[in-house]
């Protein structure tokens, strides 16, 4: 029977040097990179009432011991479904040192908005862009210190079922986790309408509380509240302050609301695709001549930019064809 997380996760940092999570989207590598790392002795446990579970263990690196924190494969971290807050709960709960966030290199976009929503929470990472082998099979080439630059944080290469970039991976990772100053945050932005609400609910926060939930930063708080993520809403609300943070979340709201004829909340989410997709544009390419002949046209045919003029060339001829017969 698993046993409940929040002991697990107490008993192993006890035990270790370092903890680290491996979090990312679904099927992106993080077993097999837990399986790789570490060998017996996994511990399984879910949180009372939960049926996603969290796989733990520990390994041993040069001269550390390191537990490692299997997380579920989730699109975003959240409130909203039981793995997305399993997910989001073993890291707050078992406070790791760092994450280790698993990229898939082959689908950088949609993958790049659950690394914005932990730099959002200002927590410590390091990033594996896993499936390495795929990515270049597919013709992506992605910049991998640019990537690095923009997010503020180590990225490191990785085949996982090979092992390839692991070792490289756990010993960035002893590096951030020994010094974390060396992490330096980046300063991504959203847009002005969403930084501005951000910015004044931050200093509103940083003013009112003292000690916040999870003590995660003014601005990772005001980012949940104006996201309208209820778990955080009522946490907030029982500060001593709550009640008057609760009061000028729903002003600013009600001014992004007003702005963007939308909820805040999809707001937010809207802005962090668009960012995830502007940085994934901007770091990688596709060179379609390292692909074999059948991928080449699947990659023309379903591509945005070559698909268009595709078809818009396909209907003269398709008109011509339909002429004759
Ligand atoms: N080619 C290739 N396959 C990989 C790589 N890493 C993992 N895989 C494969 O991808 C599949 C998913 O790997 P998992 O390690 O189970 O992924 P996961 O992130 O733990 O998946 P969930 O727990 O379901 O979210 C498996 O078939 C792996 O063998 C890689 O770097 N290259
Ligand atoms: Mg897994």
């Amino acid at each position: 029977m698993p046993i409940s997380c929040h002991s697990a996760l107490n008993k192993i940092k006890g035990e270790v040097d370092f903890s680290f999570a491996l979090a990312g989207n679904p099927n992106v590598g993080k077993s097999s990179i837990f399986n790789s790392l570490t060998g017996m002795g996994v511990v399984t446990a879910n949180y009372p009432g939960k049926t996603v579970e969290i796989n733990i263990a520990s390994t041993v690196f040069g001269s550390y011991h390191i537990g490692i924190i299997d997380l579920p494969g989730t699109y975003a971290i959240g409130a909203i479904s039981e793995d997305q807050w399993v997910a989001r709960q073993g890291i707050l709960d078992g406070k790791p040192d760092l994450i280790l966030v698993i990229v898939d290199a082959t689908n950088l976009s949609r993958n790049l908005y659950m690394v914005l929503q932990f730099l959002d929470l200002k927590l410590p990472l390091v990033i594996a862009l896993n499936l390495m082998d795929q990515a270049k099979k597919q013709g992506i080439h992605i910049n991998i210190e640019n990537l690095s630059k923009l997010l503020g944080v180590p990225v490191i290469p990785t085949v996982a079922t090979q092992g390839i970039g692991l070792d490289e991976l756990m010993r960035t990772a002893i590096e951030v986790a020994e010094n974390k100053s060396s992490c330096t945050l980046p300063s991504l932005m959203y847009g002005k309408d969403i930084e501005e609400p951000i910015s004044n609910l931050s200093s509103f926060i940083e003013n009112k509380a003292q000690k916040l939930p999870y003590n995660l930063s003014a601005r990772a708080i005001a980012i949940l509240l104006l996201e309208q993520d209820s778990e955080f809403t009522k946490l907030v609300g029982k500060l001593p302050q709550g009640k008057e943070i609760l009061e000028e979340t729903n002003k600013l709201i009600e001014i992004i609301e007003k702005k963007h004829n939308e909820t805040s909340s999809l707001r937010i989410t809207r802005e962090r695709h668009g960012l995830a997709g502007e940085i994934a544009a901007e770091i990688q390419r596709v060179e379609f001549e390292d692909l074999p002949f059948s991928e080449k046209i699947w990659h023309y045919t379903t591509s945005p930019i070559t698909s268009g003029v595709l078809m818009q060339g396909l209907t003269p001829l398709c008109r011509l064809e339909f002429l004759m017969f």
